[in-house]
């Protein structure tokens, strides 16, 4: 590596490498306000961007084993997810049929004539699609259809929404698919919801990184590749996370681990930074309850 080379002299952003007990423990801790209440996280994305990979990743630090449950597919199959399903992360084999209070949804991409149509993710956004449902990127989800949920609660609403998008195609992205981004993260704005991304697949454009994947926040195609990620969608750098994720693993990794829960911590705590937030406008004088 010659003049300058791909490293950065030192990282850009902090975070515990290795020691995951706090991190793990914090996210493990967390418990939404009320009391039966869940997080529910929306991944949006393109196909094979890595969503399913994203949740096994993080039901695997939880467990400390290599989940496959969300069944990422290889994308060579043109299998890709066109049911809305939320995935919940169990508690661990004591604890059967006991669940984490954050819960994911995954849902496929936007891309033309076979991703979701964004009137749909705006309708999964507002609680209004059941679980179960099969997309048509043909037709949008009506009220009557057995489906729509016409009362939706609290739980069913998304909380936080997360763009998930792989480093190697950031430059890929349509001018269209953009759009769309660009059109559900104003939604979601409008409803208050958080907005996060997470840029996946790293590996596949640092050699370096799997070698060791600590390196991420040296590494300046690492971070050219977020860049030009939040220029295209216009999320801020500091709501961008890069993960690694679980794929071809057998056993796991600490660091990997570690870059995982940091995207996980910030994904939960955008949603509590939301709620302060709403609470500290609702207390000021003349601000809207
Ligand atoms: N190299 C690499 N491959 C990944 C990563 N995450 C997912 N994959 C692979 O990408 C393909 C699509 O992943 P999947 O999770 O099914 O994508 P989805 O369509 O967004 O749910 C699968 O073959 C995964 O093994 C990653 O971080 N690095
Ligand atoms: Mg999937």
């Amino acid at each position: 590596m010659g003049g300058g080379g791909s490293f950065l002299s030192t990282a850009w952003r902090d975070i515990d490498w290795g020691d995951n007990q706090r991190a793990l423990q914090y996210v493990k801790d967390y418990k939404p306000e009320i009391e039966g209440q869940e997080l529910r996280i929306l991944l949006h994305g393109p196909v094979g961007a890595g969503k399913s990979s994203f949740i096994n990743s993080v039901q695997s630090v939880f467990n400390s084993r290599i989940y496959r449950q969300a069944f990422a597919d290889n994308i060579s199959h043109d299998s890709f997810t066109k049911d809305y399903k939320t995935y919940k992360i169990e508690k661990g084999p004591k604890d059967q049929n006991s669940f984490y209070p954050f819960v994911f949804n995954d849902i496929m991409g936007l891309d033309k004539d076979k991703g979701v149509l964004v009137d749909d993710v705006k309708l999964a956004l507002r609680g209004h699609v059941k679980d179960g449902y099969r997309f048509n990127p043909e037709s949008k989800l009506s009220e009557g259809d057995q489906f729509y949920n016409n009362n939706p609660t609290d739980n069913d609403k998304v909380h936080v929404l997360v763009c998930v998008v792989p480093a190697n195609t950031v430059s890929l992205i349509t001018d269209e698919v953009v759009q769309k981004i660009r059109e559900i993260r104003k939604e979601a704005s409008d409803l208050g919801i958080p907005q996060l991304a997470v840029i996946t697949k790293i590996d596949e454009v640092c050699a370096e990184i799997k070698e060791d994947v600590k390196t991420v926040y040296k590494l300046k195609a690492v971070k050219a590749k977020m860049e030009e990620l939040s220029v295209k969608v216009g999320i801020p750098m500091n709501c961008i996370f890069p993960v690694k994720n679980y794929h071809e693993e057998i056993d796991l990794n600490r660091d990997i681990d570690s870059l995982i829960l940091s995207s996980l911590k910030n994904i939960i705590d955008s949603r509590e930074d939301c709620l302060n937030y709403r609470k500290s406008q609702s207390e000021s004088p003349g601000g809207n309850v």
